[in-house]
């Protein structure tokens, strides 16, 4: 096949890695339709991808990953900058000469048989001055499929490159699915990504967490702006204006969700409307006007199918009904569609299960689809889409929200006093953990503004970025900073507070904030909401003002046990900056 580019970087490290891999051919993807086409075909024919049912589903597909191979490998993952320190504790690091060597020994000779395919792709709207370009090297068409949803991809990419050598290599090797041989790695200093042995998600669509993140986070401390896995919405008021909150919550903590939100009732018909303009990643610049804006530079959604319904997100659950790769999902053989846990209270009989076995889901006590399976949805599919998605300047941001899974402690949402004080408030994020990545689920641990797997360099630089970053805004342009808390419990376990839609609630609380129109009170840990200023009706069942009032209390003799944690956390860094040194101190001074 004929090159698509003249771009000499580009042909050259091609042809380094093609003397690596040895691929039988070398397939360019273009992003038209035809070629789109004949790859689905031809990953239907080998058993790849089973199409389903046209008629329900159409142009959709299901695709079953080995079954060792089902979400993300922090353990795995290594960050190959120059030295350990460059790195920082929280990262795996490995030194990029062992890196390369180990790496292309695994590699070598692994495409024999196999096609490579060149996918040239941008990470934002192609000619953004936020976008960044990217070439991914695969020999697995569920990728390109995927890459295709999930990016720009194509000719015009290319185009927008030119002879320009800064555009971020990325060489994916299915190889085995070996566990024992599988590793992510990103070189930051050299604009790169391997990843081998894995043919999963994040692990393998490199323009998402391995791009997007954690390139692009050492990027934007080079270059002065951020990567943040956040997402961006718009909320839109009775008045018809709209403000955008950037929010970010570690992996399956709900920013499709949130992104995709739909107003309860009351507030719906009052005219208050949620606009998606991204679900898990921002890319974020100061604009001319002073002020921040993001720009989401993905193109679709990679969402997690469990708990995704018609109660819970009728938008995302829109979304997915075409052009949409369905991964590790339960195949219902009836209707030849897909079924997740949470779909709804009628699991198919007649079925297989994620791993690809028979499943009779009124019967069985397995789970017909893994709990980190997967949509892959188009942007444009989103029935509730900004109209600012594809806008090259990015949107304004009014507040940015960090959150987390804490079944005690974190009240609902609090405002920080400022800034650097938002700042401590991401930095001493924690979580319980979930499927989205391999380890064990719920156990609490630390997880800054959710990008502990995420940052491509030292945390303690990252902060120290974010502080910069606040520093060269006036203080009336800079967003507001909050934290909130979907998921506190009570003693049996429960839920507090209803969630999803409802959330609503909070987010007009915070844009009130952030426009001066309500009063709050202040704690030791910031600004919390007067209970009669968060709105119950509608839901005065589910939430009584006695437990409205428990999620919004600070427990002063809980937090002095957390301050023992983030203590212990930040002893990890020996580059800690100093605002966040005093604003621990400040925490302990009003805790007491
Ligand atoms: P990644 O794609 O991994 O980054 O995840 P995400 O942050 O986009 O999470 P997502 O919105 O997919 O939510 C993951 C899970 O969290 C869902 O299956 C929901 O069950 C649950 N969830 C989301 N929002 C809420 C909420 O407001 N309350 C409760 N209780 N659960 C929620
Ligand atoms: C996450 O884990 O935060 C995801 C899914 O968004 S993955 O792309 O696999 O990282
Ligand atoms: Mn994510």
């Amino acid at each position: 096949m004929e090159n698509m580019t003249t771009n000499k970087s580009i042909l050259s490290w091609i042809n380094e890695k093609v003397e690596l891999v040895k691929p039988d051919k070398i397939v360019w993807i273009d992003g038209s339709q035809e070629q789109i086409e004949a790859l689905r075909a031809e990953a239907c024919s080998t058993g790849e991808m089973i199409k389903l049912n046209q008629e329900l589903l159409p142009d959709c597909y299901l695709h079953r990953t080995a079954v060792n191979d089902v979400a993300r490998v922090e353990g795995r993952t290594f960050i190959c900058a120059p030295s350990k320190e460059e790195a920082g504790p929280t990262n795996n690091w490995m030194d990029p000469a062992e890196a390369y060597e180990m790496l292309y020994a695994i590699a070598k000779d692994s495409y024999k048989g196999r096609t490579m395919y060149v996918i040239p792709y941008s990470m934002g709207p192609v000619g953004s001055k936020f976008s960044k370009i990217g070439i991914e090297l695969t020999d697995s068409i569920y990728v390109v499929l995927n890459m295709v949803i999930m990016t720009r991809v194509g000719t015009d990419v290319l185009k927008a490159l030119g002879d320009s050598e800064d555009w971020v290599r990325g060489l994916h090797c299915r190889c085995d699915i070996d566990e024992e041989k599988r590793y992510i790695c990103q070189f930051p200093q050299d604009n790169t990504i391997i990843s081998v042995n894995s043919g999963y998600g994040g692990n393998v669509l490199l323009g998402k967490k391995c791009f997007a993140l954690r390139i692009a986070s050492y990027q934007g401390k080079n270059e002065g702006w951020q990567a943040e896995h956040m997402l961006i919405l718009g909320l839109q008021k009775p008045d018809g204006e709209i403000r955008y909150i950037c929010a970010a919550f570690p992996s399956a903590c709900g920013k499709t969700n949130l992104a995709m939100l739909i107003p309860p009732e009351g507030y719906y018909k009052n005219g208050y409307r949620v606009w998606c303009v991204g679900d898990d990643i921002s890319w974020i610049r100061k604009g001319e006007d002073g002020r921040l804006y993001a720009i989401n530079p993905e193109n679709g959604f990679f969402g997690v199918a469990p708990g995704t319904n018609e109660k819970s997100n009728p938008n995302a659950l829109a979304s997915t009904r075409k052009g949409t790769i369905f991964t590790n999902v339960a195949h219902n053989l009836d209707n030849n569609t897909v079924w997740w846990e949470g779909l709804d209270k009628n699991p198919p009989a007649n079925a297989i299960e994620w791993k690809g076995n028979p499943w009779n889901g009124q019967e069985s006590e397995e789970k017909g689809a893994h709990p980190n399976s997967r949509f892959t949805a188009p942007a444009v599919n989103c029935p509730c889409i900004s109209s600012e998605f594809e806008n090259p300047d990015g949107v304004p941001i009014s507040a940015i929200v960090f959150g987390g899974r804490r079944a005690k402690l974190a009240p609902l949402v609090y405002q920080s006093r400022d800034w650097n004080h938002g700042v401590f408030v991401g930095s001493i994020m924690a979580s319980e953990t979930t499927a989205a990545a391999a380890g064990a689920v719920g156990v609490v641990r630390r997880d800054p503004m959710a990008m502990l797997p995420f940052c491509g360099y030292n945390m303690a630089d990252y902060w120290q970025h974010w502080i910069n970053i606040g520093a060269g805004l006036e203080a009336d342009k800079a967003p507001k900073i909050f934290n909130v808390n979907w998921f506190r419990k009570d003693d049996d376990g429960n839920f507090l507070w209803p969630g999803f839609g409802d959330n609503l609630r909070v987010l007009d609380w915070i844009i009130d904030r952030c426009e001066g129109k309500v009063d709050a009170v202040e704690t030791s840990i910031g600004f919390v909401p007067k209970a009669e200023d968060i709105n119950l009706e509608g839901i005065e069942d589910e939430v009584s003002d006695a437990q409205l009032k428990e999620i919004l209390s600070v427990d002063n003799a809980l937090w002095a046990d957390e301050i023992a944690g983030i203590e212990e956390f930040y002893g990890k860094f020996d580059r800690l900056p100093e605002t966040l040194k005093s604003e621990l101190e400040t925490l302990k001074a009003n805790i007491q």
